[in-house]
């Protein structure tokens, strides 16, 4: 089968062009990855080339060994992606030995996938494991009001979570075992990776302070609804602190619960705290 005429490949890169329109993707800013299924490995095998070395990955990911990957490009344009799928994006398959990979399809006027690819892999052995296989998207984004309060608020996971709870009914229920905050960092490396992997043990959503958000889910629809519903509580919550620094009400412990009760949701005590 064609690659450009599969499902996964389509939703691949409507969520490129989509988070680009939401001008989260500034120049090469951000990146994707998810984990093919088999039968869709088989469905474009007749695509792939042999011919490219394999390269180590600068981490190891021994969970993911033999798996393959579509992946976005280092340094290309989300904004370019639904011009030119070929150029921008790759599909990578990973080693034995779970420390190398080698591009099977795309890039084809030469490139590297994502800097972040450490990041990705790390974050999909994880949650490949917690989910039972279920997880098969990550993505990183530049979203600039969650990236704005990582000035503003300490950066701690129960300070995040409970704010962005606070700011719609629908996040408890959307992100319900919370948000992760890492520090900044310098991007592209081992270090950061295994940072916010230790993070995706727990959450599905990792702040990258200063710099950006982390999410992991079960397909395209579901993540990219998790990244847009993150950003729109953290939007919410600027414009609250840009009117006035403290809030007249607010959703609050008790309803929390009362709202866990009737969602059927488990929300973890520590964010329940009183203020
Ligand atoms: O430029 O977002 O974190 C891609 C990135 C690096
Ligand atoms: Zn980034």
């Amino acid at each position: 089968m064609k690659i450009l005429d599969t499902e996964f490949v389509k939703s691949f890169i409507r969520l490129c062009d989509d988070g680009f329109h939401q001008n989260w993707h500034e120049r090469n800013g951000g990146n994707l990855s998810y984990r093919m299924k088999q039968s869709e490995v088989e469905s474009v095998r007749e695509n792939f080339t042999d011919g490219n070395p394999w390269q180590p990955i600068g981490t190891r990911v021994k969970g993911l060994a033999g798996e393959y990957f579509m992946v976005t490009g280092s340094g290309k344009y989300f904004r370019n992606v639904i011009l030119d799928p070929e150029a921008n994006i790759c599909m990578i398959e990973v080693d034995e030995s779970g420390e190398n990979y080698r591009i099977r399809w795309g890039l084809v006027n030469g490139g590297r996938p994502t800097s972040e690819l450490p990041s990705h892999l790390m974050n999909h052995e994880v949650k490949k494991e917690s989910s039972n296989g279920k997880h098969r998207v990550i993505y990183h984004a530049h979203p600039a009001n969650v990236i704005a309060l990582t000035f503003v608020l300490p950066l701690e996971d129960k300070v995040f979570t409970r704010e962005l709870w606070e700011m719609a009914t629908e996040c408890p229920v959307v992100f319900p075992d919370g948000v992760g905050v890492v520090g900044w960092m310098v991007p592209g490396g081992r270090e950061i990776a295994a940072a916010t992997s230790e993070l995706m043990k727990n959450y599905d959503v990792a702040v990258w302070a200063h710099h950006g958000l982390f999410v992991s889910g079960e397909d395209f629809d579901l993540t990219f609804g998790l990244m847009h519903t993150v950003e729109k509580s953290a939007e919410i919550l600027v414009k609250v602190l840009s009117i006035r620094p403290d809030k007249l009400q607010t959703i609050s412990s008790r309803n929390f619960r009362d709202l866990a009760a009737d969602f059927q949701v488990n929300l973890p005590e520590e964010f329940l705290y009183e203020k």
